[in-house]
């Protein structure tokens, strides 16, 4: 069939949208009317070939949708069920087996590779295959992906919001709930206050975490954190040492840390704002930074660890996040600004100025 998708062409070319070729879902696919995409960094980095997904592509990876049609083999889904998407995973290795789908072999290929397993796209034009992102290609007006990107939303939850958590919102919250775990009470330090920090703060104080200090140097971010549950703000335009700034607040250092940034000098800072003992998370890509080994982790028993996509099996992880959010614990729906589909680079535009938190897309296909 032939639908409305957003290319990427050469590198740095903007978002065209053009008429595409959308082949029918084969084996364990379906066929996905989108309704509406989150915008993530990570889309800007392949678009700029700082993460090298092979072009021309149609990238989105935060889509959601109703299932249209389903291919042979679907057992999850029919036809009229309310979806979103998250990262693709194999579904047979050790990892996948095991319920870890974020470590998943083929989590390079599958997801940044342009094509399914098999090497093959569902996307071309004029006969020449486009490549995908995350299994989904979502900045388009339907998508065919497999039922193991998918994840159902209830009735209760608004269809168009659901898209970031496939990607954003499950990589903050996440970070903090499966892998970090902070107790009741305890004190945690979020460098960045984008989607992911603020999922990350909102996911803080669900925990019961007792003293949330946020840190960015955006003002207006700073209160959307302290509206969403943290306990202290430190604003980089104003404190030159964010780090010694929580020790001040914290006693002896915070327990845990999270660096949202992609900075290098930001997670230096996350890592020094901890006490002995603790553990500080990285979860946005992109940043150099130098330590001592000894002084800055063996002597003081840190840890520093990288963790994909919250450590998150979505088929578990995102119904919880969706319950949260129907309870009223976790409006993670405060993050977003629309943009229709056609705005796509207005919508990136604005998501790199900081003026969007989480850019949502409206598609709009008859
Ligand atoms: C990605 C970031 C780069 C590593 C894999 C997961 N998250 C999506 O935006
Ligand atoms: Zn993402």
């Amino acid at each position: 069939m032939q639908i409305r998708a957003a290319i990427v062409k050469k590198t740095g070319d903007p978002f065209v949208i053009e008429n595409v070729e959308l082949d029918e879902p084969l084996d364990g696919e379906m066929l996905v009317k989108i309704t509406a995409s989150g915008i993530c960094h990570t889309d800007e980095l392949a678009r700029i070939q700082a993460l090298p997904v092979p072009l021309p592509a149609v990238l989105g990876h935060e889509g959601c949708g109703i299932v249209e049609a389903v291919g042979a083999g679907v057992k999850e889904f029919e036809p009229g069920d309310r979806v979103t998407f998250s990262f693709a995973s194999c579904g047979k290795c050790a990892s996948c087996l095991g319920g870890w789908p974020t470590t998943c072999e083929s989590f390079p290929s599958i997801n940044f590779g342009g094509a399914q397993p098999d090497g093959s796209s569902r996307l071309s034009q004029g006969g020449k295959m486009l490549a995908t992102m995350f299994g989904q290609s979502s900045f388009a007006e339907y998508v065919v992906a497999n039922e193991r990107c998918a994840v159902k939303v209830p009735d209760d939850v608004p269809l168009e919001i659901a898209g970031p958590l496939g990607c954003g919102i499950q990589t903050g919250a996440g970070a903090v709930w499966n892998r970090l775990r902070p107790r009741p009470g305890s004190s945690i330090a979020v460098f960045g206050c984008g989607s992911v920090g603020l999922s990350a703060i909102m996911a803080a104080k669900i925990v019961g975490c007792g003293t949330i200090v946020a840190v960015d140097r955006t003002a207006s971010r700073l209160d959307m954190a302290k509206e969403l549950g943290a306990t202290h703000v430190v604003s980089t335009e104003n404190t030159s040492d964010a780090a010694k700034e929580i020790h001040r607040l914290t006693g002896l250092g915070a327990d845990c840390a999270v660096d949202t940034t992609g900075n290098g000098l930001c997670t230096r800072m996350a890592l020094q704002c901890t006490k002995a003992g603790s553990s500080t998370a990285v979860v946005g890509g992109g940043g150099d930074m130098t330590l001592n080994v000894e002084h800055d982790l063996m002597s003081v028993s840190k840890s520093l660890i990288g963790i994909v996509e919250g450590d998150s099996n979505p088929k578990v992880f995102i119904p919880e996040l969706m319950e949260h959010y129907t309870k009223g614990r976790f409006p993670f729906d405060r993050l977003i600004t629309y943009y229709d589909f056609d705005s796509i680079n207005e919508a990136m535009a604005d998501c790199l100025s900081g003026k969007a938190i989480k850019a949502v897309l409206r598609m709009s296909a008859r």
